[in-house]
């Protein structure tokens, strides 16, 4: 049996268990983890808590050591997993306390592409962050953007591109925001592996993002902005 079978979750005091849980989310041990935010949740914390500094600070290292290439892709998707089960339990209390949320993001793969693992992950990392994530799937036309924007009023715009015939449909879905007068209702963000910086800037779009750590810094710092500009 290892050391880390003997560890009981409820022995611990707060803050060795929350310390617990960043290294239990690294490991990708979801059901640790959904047991560390019933003990805390037990304890009196405010759901709010359990999710910035139990869940979110431990995805930070993650997201982290994912930029420095320290983890990979499987790590990450573990990790994310067991994210989830701890969001899981948090998501109906954080609607209850009416928690603020980081943001709300629209995001989809483009039409002609049905490549979903890195948008998948960049949904989990931000829904990690604190954001709302509208996930539109695959082979998203024009349309399905339009309506989703329409009905779910998100902050941001995310789309995700694998394929050099793929990538230039994001112009379309921008400059059809642009004919409509809606471009700058959004922050748009866009990704994928044969994406680059002035590719980003060519088609319109606010940044490009070079990896799911980026997207979630990125999408914070626009917040940050966004709310700045509200309350000047
Ligand atoms: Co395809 N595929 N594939 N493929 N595939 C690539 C992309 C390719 C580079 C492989 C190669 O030939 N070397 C090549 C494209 C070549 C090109 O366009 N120049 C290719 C091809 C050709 C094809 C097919 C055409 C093959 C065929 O059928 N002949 C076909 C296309 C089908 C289609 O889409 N219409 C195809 C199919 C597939 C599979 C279905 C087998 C599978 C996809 C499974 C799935 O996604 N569910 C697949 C895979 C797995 C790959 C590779 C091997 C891996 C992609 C991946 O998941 N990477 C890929 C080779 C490669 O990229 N090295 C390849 C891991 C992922 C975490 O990274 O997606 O880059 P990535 O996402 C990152 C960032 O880019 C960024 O953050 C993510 C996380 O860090 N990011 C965003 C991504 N989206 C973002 C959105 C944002 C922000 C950041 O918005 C805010």
């Amino acid at each position: 049996m290892s050391q880390e079978d003997d560890i009981i979750l409820s022995e611990l005091d707060d803050e060795e268990l929350v310390q617990q849980m960043f290294d239990d989310l690294y490991d990708g041990l979801r059901e640790e983890i959904e047991e560390a935010v019933g003990i805390l949740l037990e304890r009196g914390w405010a759901p709010y808590d359990v999710l910035t500094k139990a869940l979110v600070g431990g995805m930070t290292i993650v997201g982290a050591d994912f930029r420095d290439g320290i983890l990979f892709v499987p790590e990450v998707l573990l990790a994310a997993n067991a994210m989830k089960g701890g969001m899981a339990i948090l998501k109906p209390l954080l609607a209850e306390t009416g928690a603020p949320r980081v943001g709300k993001m629209v995001i989809g793969t483009v039409k002609g592409d049905i490549h979903d693992i890195g948008k998948n992950l960049v949904g989990m990392m931000m829904e990690g962050a604190g954001f709302e994530i509208v996930d539109l799937g695959i082979n998203n036309p024009v349309e399905n953007y339009l309506e989703a924007l329409e009905t779910e009023e998100p902050d941001i715009l995310g789309m995700s591109a694998l394929l050099t015939t793929t990538m230039p449909y994001m112009k379309v879905v921008i400059d059809t925001l642009i004919e409509q007068g809606k471009r700058d209702d959004y922050v748009v963000l866009v990704g994928g592996a044969p994406l680059n910086e002035e590719f980003g800037r060519a088609i319109g779009a606010d940044a490009y993002c070079r990896d799911a750590a980026v997207a979630v810094e990125t999408a914070k710092d626009f917040m940050h902005r966004k709310h700045n500009r509200v309350s000047a």
